[in-house]
């Protein structure tokens, strides 16, 4: 029994299909959690939603929010607000939009991602898309400011946006581990953060950090992205 942590997959369904074969994944047994950032930018974002999607309620997957889960939810309440960024082709949500519309599981799916929490914990590690709150010595502890943590008017929250060198350790000793900016070799990026997006979409490289021995896994393969 395995559990694996993925960096931002970002609609590169082939990737993790050949990075599962390649670790050989047991679906009974093992599991895969996802540090956010699953959809945009990729083709198959819709058949990567709906496998995953199976998988969770198989048990063997699960995900925290990225800042892309964020701002397709942000647009999927408020489209006028929110069209120009989330649609705008650097950002890449065109191809979930599509998937989403044309799937029949397209509400579920939706109410699955706004299900998914901005952290995950063990006894050693914190999961979190871009980094834990600066914040300390509150009577919240780091992870527990995760979700009230705001900046300024921009609303943009730091446990999903934040980039070097904004970017901050437990305050408790757990290894933090964070996808969102993109390394392109997995590893601590700073004392006490493990970064392991080594950015598929644009590199073809889907990496797995498998949390019981410490271990980098990863494939390279075509990104396949939406033109
Ligand atoms: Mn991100």
């Amino acid at each position: 029994m395995a559990t694996y942590a993925v960096g931002d997959i970002h609609g590169q369904y082939h990737l993790l299909v050949a990075l599962l074969d390649r670790v050989g994944f047991d679906f009974k047994t093992d599991r895969l959690i996802s540090v956010g950032d699953v959809i945009d930018r990729g083709t198959d974002t819709g058949l990567l939603l709906e496998k995953l999607y199976e998988g969770s309620r198989d048990g063997w997957f699960s995900a925290i929010k990225g800042n892309h889960e964020e701002l397709l939810l942000s647009y999927w309440r408020e489209p006028d607000r929110h069209r120009d960024n989330y649609l705008d082709p650097g950002f890449g949500g065109r191809p979930t939009v599509e998937a989403l519309e044309k799937s029949k599981k397209g509400k579920k799916l939706l109410e699955w991602i706004e299900a998914w929490p901005l952290y995950m914990e063990t006894d050693t590690f914190i999961l979190v898309h871009a980094s834990l709150p600066r914040i300390q010595g509150s009577r919240f502890g780091d992870i527990e400011l995760c979700p009230h943590r705001k900046e300024g008017a921009t609303g943009f929250h730091t446990c999903l946006w934040a980039r070097p060198p904004e970017i901050f350790p437990s305050f408790d000793q757990r290894l933090v581990i964070s996808g969102h900016n993109i390394v392109s070799r997995p590893g601590p990026g700073k004392e006490g953060i493990l970064l392991i997006d080594t950015g598929a979409y644009r590199t073809g490289v889907l990496t797995f950090f498998r949390l019981e021995d410490h271990t980098f896994h990863q494939v390279q393969g075509k990104p396949r992205v939406q033109s």
